[in-house]
């Protein structure tokens, strides 16, 4: 039987003072005793969107057992979120209605909610008179006030509130408790870490003890329709070239693995070649575990540089953009960038742009530049955009207009508006990467850019068929 032994403390911080329900510590064994008749232990998922491999989860169900409780998820839908457009509401409902009937199958009930998700969350799990709530941690200011408020409602009934950090391999906060400078400083620091987290977790388990709260019943083929009724931006609309959800999820990666991982280290920054694993989605909407991920190319037949400059990816700088949200209070504006690169951004404020365009004229892929306007129309085709042509666009957004800070404003809601794995962490650490200097340093100066780095079209054509990539997206376009 799993215990509460089997997540990492290090995975776990609590988000009030309450106190956990009394454990008797005899030698080894956890026996909690909650009060009156066996309240339930509440999962609040947000972040981690999926039933295996997720710490959260597996928490709550281990601290369930030991107390004899029954266990409940609940996931509360947000009427907006960020820049979030019915194109990543399908895409996120599509898999919770997967993750739903996982947990029916395990007799774990999941209640959908709708509103405020840190007030209705906490007034929910109240209600259901729960011993203590779990959830996932997540680095980005929104979402930390979600917790902030859930844990202070929750706290006015002396009720626990635990975060977990299932995202990362290595905690968040475990890897450093201050904004890192760039991936050649929390490399070491994670590489430490590594082999103590690097093991697949236990699986979750049917619940022996029945809920006997009252849940809305979830249809997961009614989620869909909700997303259509959502009052969010429509013209991103739903994609139809990649199904959500955990399975598609593992699907992906397994395809990944067998076909395109031994070419990541040389073809990963040419868009044509088709060698990333394009697992981001999936990692956005938590439905695949970074753990997962890693465990399997590690033990995957391929070159060793493949799967190095792969893992340096997943693990590094995913991790470092976590670490960056967390700390620097301002990740989605310049005040989140290093001192050189404001300064420099600030010397060249007046030098003057060789073309200026609206944030519709950007959205609309109307500039002079075809591979620009290319790469915005693959990203609103299909909710992706190479890794390599994000740098060139987000820096030839800081070129085209009026100042950075509108640049980083632009970015931000194209970014968030189109991608599916935008509203994420590695998004608004890639846009202040590409425009604010991020995790970078400086270089020869120029116009406009100062010293932050440069990317042009004839540096593209080094890497990659420029004219081959527009003629794909073309076509990409024609049969839309
Ligand atoms: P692969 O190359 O196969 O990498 C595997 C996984 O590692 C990715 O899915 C991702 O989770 C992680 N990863 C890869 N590169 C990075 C990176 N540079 N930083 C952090 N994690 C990384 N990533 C997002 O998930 N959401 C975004 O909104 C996003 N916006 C970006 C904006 C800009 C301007 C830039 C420069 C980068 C952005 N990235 C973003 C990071 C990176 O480009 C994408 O994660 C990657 O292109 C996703 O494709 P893939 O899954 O095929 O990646
Ligand atoms: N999380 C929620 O708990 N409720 C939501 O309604 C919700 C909507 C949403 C839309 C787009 C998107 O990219 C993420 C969304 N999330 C929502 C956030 C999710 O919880 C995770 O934070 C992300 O997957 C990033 O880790």
């Amino acid at each position: 039987m799993i215990s509460p032994h089997d997540v990492d403390p290090r995975r776990i911080t609590p988000l009030n003072q309450c106190e956990l329900p009394r454990f008797e510590t005899a030698a080894g064994s956890l026996s909690p005793r909650f009060p009156q008749s066996h309240r339930p232990v509440i999962y609040w998922m947000h972040r981690d969107q999926r039933v295996q491999d997720n710490f959260g989860l597996l928490h709550a169900q281990a601290l369930a057992l030991h107390a004899g409780a029954p266990l409940a998820v609940v996931f509360c839908l947000a009427p907006s979120f960020l820049h979030a457009a019915w194109r990543q509401y399908a895409f996120m409902l599509d898999g919770l209605g997967e993750v739903a009937r996982q947990l029916a199958a395990l007799g774990i009930p999941f209640a959908l909610l709708q509103g405020d998700p840190g007030q209705e969350t906490a007034v929910w799990c109240l209600q259901q008179h729960a011993a203590v709530v779990v959830t996932d941690f997540d680095s980005l200011r929104i979402k930390r006030h979600w917790m902030r408020q859930a844990a202070e409602v929750l706290a006015a009934h002396d009720v626990a509130m635990l975060e977990v950090d299932s995202r990362n391999i290595v905690p968040c906060r475990a890897v450093s408790p201050k904004q890192e400078y760039a991936a050649r400083t929390i490399r070491p620091r994670i590489h430490r870490l590594l082999p103590e987290f690097l093991h697949m977790p236990p699986a979750v388990r049917p619940h022996p003890h029945a809920f006997a709260g009252h849940v809305p019943q979830v249809n997961p083929a009614d989620l869909t329709q909700l997303a259509a009724a959502l009052p969010v931006n429509r013209t991103a609309e739903p994609v139809t070239w990649l199904r959500s959800g955990p399975g598609a999820g593992l699907d992906a990666l397994q395809d990944f693995i067998a076909n395109r991982l031994r070419f990541y280290a040389e073809n990963r920054n040419d868009p044509l070649a088709g060698a990333t694993s394009r697992l981001s989605p999936y990692l956005h909407f938590g439905h695949l575990s970074a753990l997962r991920v890693a465990l399997a190319v590690q033990e995957a037949t391929a070159p060793r540089e493949a799967k190095e400059a792969f893992l340096e990816e997943l693990v590094v700088r995913r991790e470092l953009a976590d670490n960056f949200c967390l700390h620097a209070a301002g990740y989605d504006t310049l005040a989140g960038c290093p001192a050189w690169a404001r300064q420099t951004l600030d010397e060249r404020r007046h030098d003057p742009r060789s073309h200026l365009y609206s944030l519709e004229e950007f959205e609309q892929a109307r500039t002079h530049d075809p591979l620009w306007n290319a790469a915005q129309q693959e990203m609103r085709l299909t909710g992706m955009m190479h890794g390599y042509l994000r740098m060139y666009w987000a820096k030839k957004i800081l070129e085209w207009t009026t100042s950075p800070e509108e640049a980083m404003a632009v970015a931000i809601h194209l970014n968030d508006t189109w991608q599916l794995d935008g509203r994420d962490a590695n998004g608004y650490t890639g846009i202040a990467w590409s425009i604010g200097g991020v995790h970078d340093r400086p270089w020869k100066g120029r116009p406009v850019f100062g010293t932050i780095r440069y990317m042009n079209e004839s540096g593209c054509r080094r890497k990659f068929d420029v004219p081959g990539y527009i003629a794909r997206v073309k076509s990409l376009a024609s049969s839309h």
